[in-house]
């Protein structure tokens, strides 16, 4: 019989401020460690090893999603709200919401969409520019771009999308413990979560949109009428903070990495790669939880049934033993294979909607800007899950249109 592993035990806060201001050194212990380590102030069990986290990642039958995905274990706490469908659900539950989701954004229906974001990213970028060449980044364009796009092709009404935001920011608090992150928002649950459900009914969604198509697949019989809102919803929660956070990401790696933006310039075609290698270098979705369904050996330790299991995508997308380098924003680099988006049944669904966002405002940057630079330190802002900004200042050099892009 092989030795049972030792369990390391690690008792820092990983959702203290000071972790999440800055996880990379967290990161690092929990790689060294070992391939499980107990996280003895949560008692959960930790992966922080690409390997590790990747294999648990595609193991559903093993690690299941249903229990949450945060720390809360709904097998013993009520959820804050109804479980999400797809996030927190296993098969066969999960199966129909997924298809249909997949199917309406799947890149083929994309395709309309993509002339009209790429015509606002250049309006947008435009609009900046004109303005002042020091602006704040996060705000000016992480922020304001999907913003722009999103809730439209949702087909959200034009009431209370300031709301969008500090919903999204809650709901991926709520998947830490309740510290000052989630209590600082308390008072603004019941609101938010009224003003959430009540744009997913069918009669708050324009005709033509995600929203309007989910409804669709309801009425042709592929999800139950009670299903359709919460589909809606996790457009609404998962669609708009990511994508601003990885945006963000995207515009701080260029700006502390100007000979990756030349190389953007020269070749815009590597957009999409770009922002792919700045959801790994950056991984604006930190962590998940997931839950054991049986005793489980991870590397020679058993992890009772029950147990909640929390992955470090951050750290798996910075394992020296997968990725050269790993601390460098690289545009050679093949990042494919990077945990940032999950892996598995439930890997990020509205990737190629975030995909299509990255293409259109860093192409249409990259036609007006010749250099990006900070003015001054970027600020974060905290949350117990994503690894997002406050601002980002910076001062850019306009440049002239080079004729590859014109
Ligand atoms: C959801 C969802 C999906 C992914 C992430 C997420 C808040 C939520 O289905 O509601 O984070």
């Amino acid at each position: 019989m092989p030795e049972t592993a030792v369990l390391p035990v690690c008792d820092a806060d990983v959702f203290s401020p000071a972790v999440l201001r800055e996880p990379e050194e967290l990161h690092h212990v929990l790689r060294s460690a070992g391939p499980v380590v107990h996280l003895s102030r949560y008692d959960v069990h930790a992966l922080a090893r690409y390997q590790e986290v990747h294999a648990a990642l595609v193991d559903w039958q093993h690690f299941e999603s249903g229990a949450g995905v945060g720390l809360a274990n709904f097998r013993h706490e009520k959820p804050w709200r109804p479980p999400s469908l797809l996030l927190e659900a296993d098969p066969p539950r999960h199966d129909a919401p997924r298809r249909v989701l997949r199917e309406i954004l799947a890149p083929p229906a994309l395709r309309l969409l993509r002339e009209a974001w790429q015509q606002t990213a250049e309006e947008l970028v435009e609009h900046v520019l004109a303005d002042a060449t020091q602006f704040d980044a996060f705000t000016e364009l992480a922020r304001a771009f999907p913003l722009k796009v999103f809730p439209d092709a949702v087909g959200l009404g034009p009431d209370g999308r300031e709301n969008l935001l500090p919903y999204g920011n809650m709901a991926f608090n709520s998947f830490g413990p309740v510290n000052d992150l989630v209590k600082a928002d308390a008072h603004r649950v019941a609101e938010l979560s009224a003003w959430v459900r009540a744009q997913c009914a069918r009669e708050a969604l324009a005709e033509d949109g995600f929203g309007a198509r989910i409804w669709a697949a309801a009425d042709r019989g592929d999800l139950t009428p009670a299903q359709a809102p919460l589909v809606v919803r996790s457009l609404l929660t998962a669609g708009v903070d990511t994508t601003v956070h990885g945006l963000a990401a995207c515009l701080y790696a260029f700006a502390t990495h100007p000979e990756q933006w030349q190389r953007l310039r020269e070749r815009p075609e590597l957009a999409r790669v770009a922002f792919d290698e700045a959801v790994r270098w950056q991984s604006p979705v930190q962590t998940f939880f997931r839950t054991a369904t049986t005793d489980v050996t991870i590397a020679g330790t058993v992890v009772p049934e029950g147990t909640k299991i929390l992955m470090f995508l951050g750290a798996a997308n910075r394992d020296p033993d997968r990725w050269d380098d790993p601390d460098r924003f690289d545009l050679t680099r093949d990042p494919s294979g990077h945990v940032g988006f999950g892996m598995g049944i439930h890997q990020c669904v509205g990737q190629h909607v975030a995909r299509l966002e990255a293409e259109a405002l860093l192409t249409a940057l990259a036609r007006r800007v010749e250099h990006i630079e900070l003015t001054a330190s970027p600020r974060r802002h905290l949350n117990n899950t994503l690894r997002s900004w406050a601002s980002l200042p910076v001062r850019v050099h306009p440049g002239h249109s080079q004729a590859r892009f014109r």
